[in-house]
Order: C-alpha cells, then structure tokens, then sequence
C-alpha cells in the first residue's frame, strides 16, 4: 500500500491538550493514546514556548517511531521539521496550504482543516493528503474560537465531493463516533474525549473498537 492511502485507514486521530488533561503532560498523553490504539497522534499547543514544544516533539517523536504511529504537527512548520514528524496540520488561519506544502516537501504529510466545501476543495488543489472537517459538533469547551457547528449534513457533502481522507472533528465522542463516521467520515479526531477522561488509554481503546464495528459494515472510497 502506498503511504498515503495508508491514511484512509485512520481511524483515531488523538490530539493532545495539556490544558483539560487534568496535569497529564503532553508525553503521558502519547502514551497512553499509543497503548489504546491510536492511529495517529497530533502535538497541538497553542501557548507552549518554542522550547517546550520542540522538546515535547523530540519525545513524541521518539515514542511514534518506536510504536510505528505516525506523528503530526499542529500549526508548527518550524516545528515538524525540525523534529521529522511525519506531516503538519495547518488550519484557514496558519500558513496558506500550498506554501506549507512547497516547505514540506512532497514526502511528507499536509492536513488542512476546512469547515466549508469550498475550503475542502481549495485545500484538496493547494496538496493536502488529508481534511480535517469540523467542527462537527459543538467544540468551543475545548477551543473556545470554534465556528458554530457544521454538521453531519455538510460532512457527507464534501465526502460526496473528494476523495482525500477525511478526519472529522469537534466534539466528537463515543455517542457520536458511529453516526460520524457513517456520514462519510475515515477517522475521528478527537480531544477531550480522550485528552480529558479519567483513563487516556481506555478511552483510546473503547472509541477504536467503536469505530472499527463501525468500518466492519461500511466502506468509503
Ligand atoms: N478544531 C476544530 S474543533 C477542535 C479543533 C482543534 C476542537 C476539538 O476538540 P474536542 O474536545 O474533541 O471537541
Ligand atoms: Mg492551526
């Protein structure tokens, strides 16, 4: 399988948040993600220092190669390079998509986060490999700038216009997992229903096997 079409089956995107972890570090949080079977882990921290979140990718790094996960940075480009994680996620309001995608380089991996069809579509010419849409459902307890909620509706919409993977996000939990990813959904990123439960791992592990019934009886391009 090429190492891109690896990404249609991602299926739990964790993304980490040491301000709702309850003083988890952003390491434990990889951890115990890796040990629950996440397909794939994001270093996302809006207010470390350029130190801190160098030094956190190192060791994220380190533990994503060892587990064979792969490795994404949020926002940093400076960041994902300096540490070789596998891709960076950029969002409407970081560097534009096909910028990223000329720094990067053709080897690694560019999600872009898109809230509307024509957003999806931009980011689909400008060479992302995956979408990150969303969010979804209400999101704003964790990122208190996000849009109101785009739906389900809208999700199948772009499902029905791309063929890029789509990892869909906000607010998405075990009691909306399946009808997500029914809608049209690869994956599921997901951030307090993980980053913030009592046990990270198990949270990790109930959420996958979820998602795994799920692909069971369904099949998206
Ligand atoms: N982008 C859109 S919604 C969101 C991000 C980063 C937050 C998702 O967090 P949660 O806790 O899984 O709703
Ligand atoms: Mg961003």
């Amino acid at each position: 399988m090429n190492f891109f079409d690896s990404l249609r089956n991602w299926l739990i995107y964790v993304i980490t948040d040491e301000h709702i972890s309850g003083g988890r570090t952003n390491i434990e949080i990889t951890r115990a993600a890796i040990a629950g079977g996440a397909d794939v882990i994001q270093l996302r921290d809006k207010t470390a220092s350029s130190r801190k979140l160098f030094e956190d990718a190192m060791e994220i790094r380190h533990l994503t190669w060892k587990a064979r996960v792969p490795f994404i940075v949020n926002d940093r480009l400076d960041i994902a390079l300096a540490c070789n994680a596998d891709g960076l996620h950029v969002g409407q309001a970081d560097l534009p998509a096909s910028v990223a995608r000329q720094l990067l380089g053709e080897d690694k991996i560019l999600g872009v986060s898109a809230e509307t069809l024509e957003e999806a579509l931009q980011a689909e010419k400008d060479g992302a490999n995956y979408l990150g849409v969303g969010p979804i459902f209400e999101a704003r307890s964790t990122k208190p700038d996000a849009s109101q909620p785009i739906g389900l509706t809208l999700l199948a919409e772009i499902r029905r216009h791309t063929s890029l993977p789509i990892i869909a996000i906000g607010g998405i939990n075990a009691a909306n997992a399946m009808e997500t990813i029914s809608a049209g959904a690869n994956g599921i990123a997901i951030i307090s229903a993980v980053v913030a439960a009592p046990d990270i791992q198990s949270a990790t592990r109930r959420l996958k096997a979820l998602v795994m019934s799920q692909g069971e009886s369904t099949e998206y391009e």
